[in-house]
């Protein structure tokens, strides 16, 4: 694969040591991607070059689910089966309080020193979409670490939760009877973007009944019945309509997945176990369905389109032209002579030029 620029000493030297599995070099990627220091995008490229390999599972769901908790015991679960597993959650405030809370509950007693499990907490920064603008990258070093499983986190609030389905292979939907019934989670858009349900905190009252409900919708979603229902206005379901498009265009010779509704209580284990089967199960399901495939090319095309709007951003607002014409034009609207699509079509005329 073609170098895009020429990497400096010290990043020749980080991924160096990244490749030897070092797991502070590791973090030191993640610390240069976070921060896009210079050279982020070639340590990516070149970290990136052999292709995903990893399973990706994401763990959405309304605040205080127990997603933390679920991934927790699911990477414990991965631990016990040897599997080397990152995990990535994506904290509303702060870098370092929700990982350090994942550390803690992760049932193994060096979660420190073991090389085989890698936490790492992001905040959002008001990012919109439950996950953190770096979060995909980091996701990405992760995998070219040699992670086998990573598990992402997003932060659960609501109708935004839904670009999981652009970061994660399998998507887990976590909910508990106190977040509303089956109709509120299919007003949300859930339905479409789960792959594996969770209603966790079996232990509370209303779980059988909240499972009973999401079979019941699920099973009137397959029959058909509601599948011209916009989900929710206003919530970008753009993938998931189109994976359904697909499923039902296309002559399928393999069945459908029947999305699972599986109970856990994640303070004690219970269903854990089955829960992690049934995100293996899922991935044989991909790979055999060609969905893997989809998905990872609705991926890559869409992080193609969030580096070039990045790399657009970046060009446009650092040039000195477009800054002068800025300058200038916010005079011009604030005279009458201007108004801000006037002055915008200035810049892009600009750059194109
Ligand atoms: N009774 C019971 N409590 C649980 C269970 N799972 C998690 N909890 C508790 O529920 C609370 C929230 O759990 P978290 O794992 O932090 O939930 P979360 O979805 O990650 O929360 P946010 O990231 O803040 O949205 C904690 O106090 C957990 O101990 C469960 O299965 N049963
Ligand atoms: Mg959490």
């Amino acid at each position: 694969m073609s170098r895009i620029e020429t990497l400096d000493a010290r990043t020749v030297e980080l991924l160096a040591r990244f490749r030897t599995g070092a797991v502070p070099a590791l973090a030191r990627a993640i610390s240069v991607v976070e921060g896009q220091r210079p050279g982020f995008q070639a340590l990516l490229h070149e970290v990136m070059a052999s292709g995903p390999q990893a399973r990706r599972i994401g763990f959405t769901g309304p605040p205080g689910a127990g997603k933390s908790s679920l991934v927790a015991a699911a990477a414990t679960t991965y631990r016990v089966r040897d599997e080397h597993v990152g995990v990535v959650a994506v904290d509303p405030t702060s870098p370092y309080s929700g990982g350090a809370l994942l550390g803690d509950r992760i049932r193994m007693n060096d979660v420190a020193t073991d090389p085989g499990i890698f936490i790492r907490s992001m905040a959002t920064r008001g990012s919109l979409g439950g996950l953190a603008t770096t979060t995909k990258e980091v996701v990405d070093l992760m995998d070219g670490f040699g992670f086998a499983r990573i598990l992402i986190e997003t932060v659960g609030v609501g109708q935004t939760e839904l670009e999981i389905t652009a970061a994660a292979d399998t998507v887990v939907v976590v909910l508990v009877p106190e977040s509303g019934d089956a109709i509120q989670a299919m007003k949300a858009g859930l339905m479409e973007i789960a792959d594996v349900f969770v209603v966790n905190k079996a232990d509370r009252p209303g779980s059988a009944r909240l499972v009973k409900e999401l079979r019941q919708a699920l099973h009137l979603r397959a029959g058909s019945a509601l599948k011209d229902i916009p989900a929710h206005h206003g919530v970008d379901l753009g993938r998931a309509l189109k994976r359904e498009r697909t499923t039902d265009s296309a002559a399928q010779e393999v069945e459908d997945w029947p999305v699972p509704v599986l109970t856990t209580n994640a303070l004690t284990n219970e269903g854990v176990d089955d829960l992690v089967d049934a995100v293996e199960r899922h991935r044989s399901w991909l790979v055999e369905s060609g969905q893997l495939e989809e998905r990872r090319r609705d991926r890559a095309e869409g992080r193609v389109r969030d580096v070039v709007n990045r790399e657009l951003q970046r060009i446009t607002w650092s040039s000195d032209e477009v800054r002068r014409l800025l300058g200038e034009g916010v005079l011009g609207i604030a005279g009458g002579e201007e108004t801000p699509y006037s002055v915008a079509r200035r810049i892009t005329d600009a750059l194109l030029r």
